[in-house]
């Protein structure tokens, strides 16, 4: 009988070495006053879209800038340059989720542009589209943000636990599209706050606007909860 025994151990070794990554990346931030929001979906539940609607509300009055991932291409970062974001594009080659050395590269004093990413008030991370294993990557946020579009199906949450579970703010996104597909919304939110009691939940839409003023606002909230702790 062969033994998974040496992969498990090298997976153990693999997310403890993120863990102490993300912590040191989580106390910088955290002595910069900075909010760092790590959102987390399926491809296409309307991650970039969300930022594009997020910058031109919010970033008027904060320093604002996002690291976006994906496994190919520039898009997403060009979308949100063009919505006033600063943005970087990793491009992970191949791989499904963001790791904390990725995020610690593009901080570094080396690297291009990296002082777009200093004295921000809040720093969005678009992890790369998969609800599986970006939930076991800790990037040295202060929050995970899970999206899941009315499109995607309301049996998600319980079939993904691992994410619906770690999510702090959980978005039902794509909103104005509920009239054209079967989507419980009630049974939903029951499912995710059975998964996540403390949790909370938005409905929103950016094609309409709908639920965009309370997700400002509560990322407005946290902004200025995260500079009390660093002033006091
Ligand atoms: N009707 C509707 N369409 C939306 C909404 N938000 C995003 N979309 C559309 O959904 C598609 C995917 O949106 P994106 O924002 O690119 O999704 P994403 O999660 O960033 O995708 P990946 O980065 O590939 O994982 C695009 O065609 C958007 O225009 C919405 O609120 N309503
Ligand atoms: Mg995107
Ligand atoms: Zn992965």
């Amino acid at each position: 009988m062969t033994s998974n025994a040496p992969a498990q151990d090298a997976r153990q070794k693999l997310l403890a070495a993120n863990a102490a990554a993300a912590n040191a990346l989580r106390q910088r931030f955290a002595a910069a006053g900075t909010l760092v929001v790590n959102l987390i979906s399926s491809p296409g539940s309307g991650k970039t879209t969300l930022l594009e609607q997020t910058a031109k509300r919010l970033a008027g009055g904060h320093r604002l800038a996002a690291i976006v991932g994906d496994i190919a291409t520039e898009r997403d970062a060009d979308r949100l340059r063009a919505a006033g974001l600063p943005a970087h594009q990793i491009v992970t080659g191949g791989a499904c989720h963001l790791d904390a050395r990725m995020i610690e590269q593009v901080l570094s004093p080396d690297a291009v542009g990296a002082e777009r990413f200093e004295d921000l008030d809040l720093l969005f991370v678009e992890n790369v589209g998969n609800l599986v294993c970006p939930a076991n990557y800790d990037l040295g946020e202060q929050c995970k943000v899970v999206l899941l579009s009315v499109t995607e199906g309301g049996d998600k949450p319980f079939k993904y636990p691992g994410i619906f579970s770690k999510a702090d703010v959980a978005l039902i996104t794509k909103l104005d599209l509920l009239p054209y597909v079967p989507f419980d919304v009630a049974t939903v939110r029951a499912e995710i706050a059975t998964l996540r009691p403390s949790g909370t939940i938005l409905e929103v839409s950016s094609t309409t606007g709908a639920g965009l003023d309370a997700w400002c606002d509560l990322l407005t909230q946290r902004m200025a909860a995260c500079k009390s702790i660093t002033t006091v």
